[in-house]
């Protein structure tokens, strides 16, 4: 292994272990770093920030950390995103013609990180995103799609709680007569293909990469 493969590791380790101690100071410091040496910002996202808040996620299941821990790390993860992020976006396809998408967390889950870089992905590959943020009702869900013309509703669960909401979701577009006019992509971590073909959504994406895929599929996009 080359001299500045080890370098970029070492760095990307360091990424990941500042996330899962949850020191934002340490995480903010080590990723200025890794884009000082050169790392692509999508390659730290991807190898050490979400590998880093994931094994916090575990810690917590495992009953080694609790909330207060857990909600350092996702400050930590957040605040480095914050860095990534207009990164990531000036990298982007700068014509945006896609299509619209409204992108949102169900109501009574507070989790925002994976839809937020859902969100980034999308605009970034060529869509106009409108974001609502986390906690999201799923009348607002349906309001906000009407009003803003949108394309695609992408719904994010992560709690085996919350993703019920995303079936209700559809359900509710049915009884308001606009199941057509909206397709509709679900992800989140407790998500699956399988959920996705019960409940009758449109399409499914594991991470951020593959939502892309699946909207520019809907979309009739070649990619
Ligand atoms: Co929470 N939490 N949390 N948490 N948390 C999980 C989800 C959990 C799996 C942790 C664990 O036990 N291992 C567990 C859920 C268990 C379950 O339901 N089976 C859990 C729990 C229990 C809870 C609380 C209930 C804890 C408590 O209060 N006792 C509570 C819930 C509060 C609520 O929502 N009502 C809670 C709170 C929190 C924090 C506030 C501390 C914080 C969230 C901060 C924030 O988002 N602002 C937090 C965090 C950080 C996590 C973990 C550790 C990490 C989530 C994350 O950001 N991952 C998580 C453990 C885990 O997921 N392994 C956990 C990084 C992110 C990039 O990935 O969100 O999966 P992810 O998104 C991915 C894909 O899923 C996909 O693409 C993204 C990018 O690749 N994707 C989509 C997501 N949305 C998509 C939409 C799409 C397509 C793809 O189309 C539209």
């Amino acid at each position: 292994m080359g001299g500045s493969d080890g370098k970029e590791k070492e760095l990307l380790r360091e990424v990941a272990k500042s996330v899962f101690i949850g020191d934002k100071d340490a995480t903010l410091k080590a990723v200025r770093r890794a884009i000082d040496s050169n790392i692509r910002p999508e390659e730290i996202l991807d190898k050490a920030l979400i590998p880093g808040i994931r094994k916090a996620g575990d810690l917590y299941e495992k009953g080694q950390y609790f909330l207060p821990e857990l909600i350092m790390c996702a400050d930590a993860m957040k605040a480095a995103f914050g860095i990534l992020r207009p990164l990531i976006e000036q990298n982007g396809e700068k014509v945006r013609t896609h299509g619209r998408v409204l992108v949102g967390t169900v109501e009574g889950d507070i989790h925002d990180i994976g839809k937020t870089l859902v969100g980034v992905m999308l605009s970034t590959s060529g869509f106009e995103v409108i974001d609502l943020g986390a906690d999201v009702p799923l009348h607002r869900f349906v309001e906000e799609a009407v009003k803003n013309d949108v394309n695609i509703i992408g719904v994010s669960a992560l709690l085996t709680t919350t993703m019920v909401k995303q079936k209700e979701l559809i359900e509710l577009l049915v009884k308001e007569n606009l199941r057509e006019r909206f397709k509709v992509i679900v992800g989140g971590a407790p998500v699956t293909q399988k959920w996705a073909d019960d409940i009758g959504a449109d399409g499914y994406g594991q991470n951020a990469v593959e939502a892309v895929s699946v909207a520019k599929k809907l979309m009739g996009v070649e990619e």
